[in-house]
């Protein structure tokens, strides 16, 4: 019999996690506003960052102290309450069920949207709202497609690499 395990597979520069991609854009110069990072991850076929569990929590959280380390000092997350003023949804329309809120967040400003973003000196990545034309980096997140793993023979080395061409595609459209 063989074993077989689901391989996430993300385009080239994605990081991968429980059957996501993630990009983390790192860049200094790369800071934008809430709307401008929305656009450029629906330009990848992505979303801004969704956060829907502890685990997802602490994965991103594993980043934050490299954002900081370059001057990177908020993330946006895609939360916000443009849909009702003062009712914050994750940019999947999903109501927001596991919470990682600051103390006193979200903040609600009348009518005006209100958006959501992390510290990233904030080692357990609380989640405050901020206005949405702060100038922040920002992270983007995609379903991943899904290979079997080939299984390796004893002795030998099966590299997945070159079969995935299908799936990194999303990158270049
Ligand atoms: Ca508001």
């Amino acid at each position: 019999m063989c074993k077989r395990a689901l391989n996430t597979i993300c385009p080239p520069g994605w990081n991968s996690f429980s059957g996501n991609c993630y990009w983390f854009v790192s860049n200094p110069n790369l800071l934008t506003t809430w709307y401008e990072a929305q656009r450029k991850c629906f330009n990848l076929g992505a979303l801004l960052l969704t956060i829907k569990s502890e685990q997802e929590q602490f994965y991103i959280n594993g980043f934050l102290p490299d954002l900081q380390q370059v001057e990177v000092p908020d993330i946006w997350i895609g939360l916000s309450d443009k849909e009702t003023d003062g009712t914050f949804q994750w940019e999947d329309k999903k109501p927001v069920t596991f919470q990682n809120w600051a103390p006193s967040h979200p903040h609600n400003t009348a009518n005006m949207w209100d958006c959501g973003q992390i510290y990233t000196g904030d080692v357990e990545g609380k989640w405050e709202t901020t206005s949405c034309f702060r100038n922040l980096g920002y992270v983007c997140k995609m379903a991943g497609g899904h290979n079997i793993r080939p299984t390796s023979a004893p002795g030998r080395v099966v590299s997945v690499d070159n079969e995935n061409d299908s799936n990194n595609k999303v990158l270049y459209r």
